[in-house]
């Protein structure tokens, strides 16, 4: 068992129940030129969470966890994008259109592929979402319950959209939710802090937040006494 320290309570996962689940890290959410930017947004303050997020990643892979990466995108005709979500806001490029990193948000682009420092490896799971919740029109519910998953360690962009709405999705479907703080980020660091707050809030509404240190510190003392 890890013992993990989080917020609102301490947690203790068991290792072969629980998947590391990263959300979005895709070069259109973190690089220029991607979605993220034509939105307007300083896709450099992603930046922080991916050392944690690459140390957390190397970590489950040694300790054998079910490692899970999303990708959030549409397929090259866009029968999967819903008008309302391509239509909405005033982006300087539109999902589908071209950037510099291929059409924007489509599958098979360069900006849709994960970033490099944190590329799947032969065996993990790599979801690939239309929406923004990794459970919605995907088939990532059975897969957890294939490998008898009850525990999801939650990282990725941005903490409160794609973060925050897989985190209640799987809440409700029974699985105990961790985020791990400083592996998530936001284009709004006001947004990052009450994403988390929300989270943990009365007695862990959603989950519980913990952080890279924290679960790295608990998977070594769980090795040591094995
Ligand atoms: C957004 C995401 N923010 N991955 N997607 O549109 O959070």
């Amino acid at each position: 068992m890890i013992q993990l320290a989080a917020e609102p309570t301490p947690i203790a996962i068991e290792p072969a129940r629980t998947a590391l689940v990263i959300i979005d890290m895709q070069r259109d959410f973190l690089e220029p030129g991607g979605f993220g930017e034509s939105l307007g947004n300083d896709v450099g303050l992603l930046k922080a969470a991916v050392e944690p997020c690459r140390q957390v990643l190397a970590a489950a892979r040694k300790a054998g966890m079910l490692v899970i990466h999303t990708r959030e995108g549409h397929s090259p005709d866009m029968n999967d994008a819903p008008p309302a979500k391509v239509e909405r806001g005033a982006p300087s490029k539109r999902i589908g259109d071209v950037g510099p990193m291929g059409r924007i948000l489509i599958q098979g682009e360069p900006g849709h592929d994960i970033i490099p420092e944190l590329y799947p490896i032969a065996g993990e799971p790599v979801i690939d979402k239309p929406g923004k919740g990794a459970f919605y029109a995907t088939n990532l519910g059975l897969i957890l319950a294939n490998r008898s998953i009850e525990n999801l360690l939650v990282c990725g962009v941005t903490t409160e959209v794609c973060v925050n709405t897989t985190v209640r999705e799987g809440n409700d479907r029974g699985f105990r939710c961790i985020v791990l703080a400083d592996c998530c980020g936001s284009y709004f660091p006001e947004f990052h802090k009450m994403g988390l707050a929300m989270i943990k809030a009365q007695g862990g509404i959603f989950g519980w937040v913990s952080g890279s240190q924290q679960l790295l510190a608990a998977m070594s003392a769980t090795q040591r006494a094995a």
